[in-house]
């Protein structure tokens, strides 16, 4: 089954918006596979976010998300990668539906709330990048109610 590699950014955390999040993904029918709060490093965010080393806003980036704590999860299910991303919304909340998680919470680019992975490869670089113990998958009986 997919996975992907989602996290509330500091000011998520920050904003009490951990369970909300938790509850869309969820009840969507998304199986968590794994959740951790940490204190990233520096070290961490720049092999996170390498793609984006060149941009000017990258310092700001870095900095930002070392601001406080973050909690990454893992969920899986079908699809979860495209499925996830249409829920968290555009990287500009301008640019996010209303009922989107940034559409719903948040007005500016640079305090986001949340990443999803973009790519089934991208978010398997992400958990192994986030959970270096790796990630067990485990039986649910609900998921047997959400396929045909
Ligand atoms: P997303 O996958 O939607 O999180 O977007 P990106 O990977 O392109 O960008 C990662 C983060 O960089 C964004 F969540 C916020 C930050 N960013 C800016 O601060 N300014 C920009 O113009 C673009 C991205």
């Amino acid at each position: 089954m997919e996975r992907t590699y989602v996290m509330v950014k500091p000011d998520g955390v920050q904003r009490g918006l951990v369970g909300e999040i938790l509850k869309r993904f969820e009840q969507r029918g998304y199986q968590l596979l794994a959740l951790e709060l940490i204190h990233p490093t520096k070290e961490r965010l720049e092999e996170h976010y390498q793609d984006l080393k060149s941009k000017p806003f990258f310092p700001a980036l870095v900095e930002y998300m070392m601001s406080g704590p973050v909690v990454g999860m893992v969920f899986s299910g079908l699809e979860v990668v495209k499925g996830g991303r249409k829920m968290v919304g555009e990287t500009n909340p301008l640019n996010s539906l209303p009922g989107s998680i940034r559409g719903d919470f948040c007005i500016c680019v640079g305090k986001n709330i949340i990443h999803a992975s973009d790519a089934v490869d991208s978010a398997e670089r992400e958990i192994a990048l986030w959970f270096p113990n790796g990630v067990k998958n485990y039986s649910s009986p609900m998921q047997g109610l959400l396929y045909e």
